[in-house]
């Protein structure tokens, strides 16, 4: 855990310069479109946005919410529409949401429009930014809201390196920008729900201590999701030991017969990324209170 805040340290002035970047951005713009990972709705979140946007339509995409807990999304949609965002789920990579994230770009775009028509000048198209951290679908978004695959996606954090205007044929022109980490990242949670999610590479938040962590919740908030998937009659108590149990199962075994504890890991991992365990949500919104 120290090794990881010493690791994490070395992002402060990494956040500083994005921050600057954002900020010049966001003048050009008139609506900001965060994305966040609908899986983990308060980590994904940048709070310093909050106040460089000022007046601005805010949207926040709980994106991915494919993967998400829906119940959970629910309640994080309320959460945010009575803190004053305008808030929506996507499922970016399956394209829905996209027609109602058009509705409100529209909408909340409206009150821009009227003013401009009050003093008489044209209504024009609307100039949004999209921001959110690493591997939340910025791009897809992006690609999902244009007639061609305009942006790259893929799936490590960082892919999008330089910056593009994208015009779509809805009126509206996208700023395409790098993803940003989130400042309170010294937080050990949110470091580990990030890590979770894809957006944090394992470099800074080791793997099988992302995969422990990632077994301890599962053995503490969804034992069943656990047996169903991995035919486990009893859950251990214990990381390692749930390792040692789906590595048995899935005969991830060595010549000697040991189980491959780490290779055990990687696929519990994957499997819970790929929602194959089942839809979840680390964050509850009522536990959201800053
Ligand atoms: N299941 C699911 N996967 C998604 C969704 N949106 C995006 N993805 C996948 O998530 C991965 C990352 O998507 P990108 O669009 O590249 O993310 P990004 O935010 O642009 O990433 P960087 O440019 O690296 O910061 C890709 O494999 C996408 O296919 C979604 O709504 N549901
Ligand atoms: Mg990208």
């Amino acid at each position: 855990m120290s090794k990881i805040h010493q690791q994490i340290q070395w992002y402060p002035g990494h956040m500083v310069k994005a921050k600057r970047a954002i900020e010049a951005e966001l003048r050009l713009v008139d609506i900001l479109i965060e994305v966040l990972d609908a899986r983990a709705p308060k980590s994904s979140r940048n709070p310093d946005l909050e106040k460089m946007v000022g007046e601005k339509p805010h949207i926040l995409l709980l994106n991915k919410a494919d993967l998400a807990d829906e119940v959970s999304t629910k309640a994080w949609l309320k959460r945010y529409r009575s803190d004053g965002y305008w808030p929506l789920k996507t499922n970016a990579a399956g394209k829905l949401g996209i027609k109602e994230l058009e509705a409100l770009i529209k909408q909340s775009s409206m009150p821009m429009q009227k003013r401009l028509a009050a003093r008489g000048r044209a209504m024009r198209d609307v100039r949004a930014m999209i921001v959110g951290i690493p591997n939340c679908g910025k791009s897809t978004v992006i690609n999902a809201l244009t007639p061609r695959a305009a942006a790259v996606t893929g799936n490590k954090p960082g892919v999008t390196k330089g910056r593009q205007w994208v015009k779509t044929a809805i009126g509206l022109d996208l700023l395409d920008t790098p993803g940003i980490l989130w400042p309170r990242f010294a937080d050990y949670q949110t470091a580990f729900h990030l890590a979770v999610i894809g957006s944090i590479s394992d470099t800074v938040f080791p793997f099988h201590q992302v995969a422990s962590e990632l077994a301890a919740w599962l053995i503490a908030n969804a034992p069943l999701a656990l047996s169903q998937r991995y035919g486990l009659k009893e859950i251990e108590t214990e990381p390692q030991a749930l390792f040692e149990a789906i590595g048995r199962r899935r005969g991830l075994l060595s010549a000697g017969g040991v189980v491959r504890v780490d290779d055990a890991a990687v696929l519990l991992m994957r499997e819970f990324r790929g929602g194959m365990l089942g839809r979840f949500t680390l964050e509850k919104a009522d536990d959201a209170n800053e």
